[in-house]
């Protein structure tokens, strides 16, 4: 039930790096969100997708290889949207690059922390990867200046979503410390702070638990300029396997005594005994597809 990969050329030992800054991006974007799937898809990118949703220039050698990966569950039609407007970005951007869709297998409530945590370590497994982007299935990026790269210090994209629009501004963050939607991280950035943390089940907390761990690992969110990190957040209704952790307060004030005890090493030394496993993977079209439960 595999489809065979394609083998993405790397035969580039005659080419030049990629331009730091890439040539071809516009800046802001539109989206005309009454014709959405209209607005972000381009065939000709689309085209040049490899199967899993992998993609590497052809005539210059990327500055990196970016493993993008969105925990999702019951939105399909959000994925295909976000999925189509980052084939065309991340081409822009001269990126090499795979997106991965880990999804939630029902019955239990959805897990952010333990998508993110077997997300990164499949990814790792899968290809030679130096930067793992956790995506937020509804977030639309707004401004293609805003590249998928990583930096010394881990990385929040967003500077501003429209879901946390307030009065004129357009595109808002709910709070300063506000962590989450987007964040990119090498691989001993993201092992440094142990991951994630697998106990939230549901909505909330997950993102900022993850804060206090990178800052606990002696690291700092960094954000591009506040004109760049600007997000279209898809409108959704509320999800009923999703709902609101009214534990989330309780675990959140623990978490600096679980950080080096669970987290994306639970599933290297199986530390908690977790059950969760891979169910599935599937290279599809646009995207490697596993199903986690
Ligand atoms: C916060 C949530 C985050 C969420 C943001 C934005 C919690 C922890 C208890 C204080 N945090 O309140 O997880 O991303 O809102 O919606 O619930």
């Amino acid at each position: 039930d595999l489809v065979p990969r394609k083998k993405i050329n790397r035969n580039k030992i005659s080419l030049e790096p990629c331009p730091i800054a890439p040539p071809g991006l516009v800046g802001k974007l539109t989206i005309n969100v009454q014709n959405i799937i209209k607005s972000v898809t381009n065939d000709d990118s689309l085209k040049r997708v490899v199967y899993g949703g992998r993609y590497s220039p052809e005539d210059c050698i990327p500055r990196e290889r970016t493993a993008v990966i969105i925990p999702y569950r019951d939105r399909e039609d959000h994925l295909d949207i976000l999925t189509r407007h980052l084939h065309n970005i991340l081409q822009r951007q001269q990126l090499e690059y795979q997106i991965f869709a880990i999804e939630m297998a029902l019955p239990t409530q959805f897990n952010r922390g333990i998508l993110a945590n077997i997300g990164v370590l499949i990814a790792k497994e899968t290809g030679d990867f130096s930067c793992f982007i956790i995506h937020d299935v509804d977030a639309l990026m707004m401004n293609d200046k805003n590249l998928y790269r990583c930096g010394s210090q881990p990385r929040h994209l967003v500077t501003g979503s429209t879901k946390y629009r307030s009065g004129n501004n357009e595109y808002g963050l709910p709070y300063d410390s506000y962590m989450s939607g987007v964040i990119a991280l090498t691989d001993s950035q993201y092992t440094k702070a142990n991951g994630f943390s697998n106990v939230y089940f549901g909505w909330g907390g997950e993102d900022d638990d993850f804060n206090i761990r990178v800052q606990r690992a002696n690291m700092k969110f960094e954000r591009p300029e506040k004109d760049i990190g600007i997000y279209l957040a898809i409108p959704h209704d509320t999800d009923s396997t999703n709902q609101k952790n009214p534990a989330r307060f309780g675990i959140l004030d623990a978490a600096a005594g679980r950080q080096w005890i669970e987290g994306v090493n639970s599933f290297i030394n199986n530390q908690l005994k977790i059950k969760y496993k891979r169910y599935a993977l599937e290279y599809r079209k646009y995207y490697t597809w596993l199903l986690i439960g």
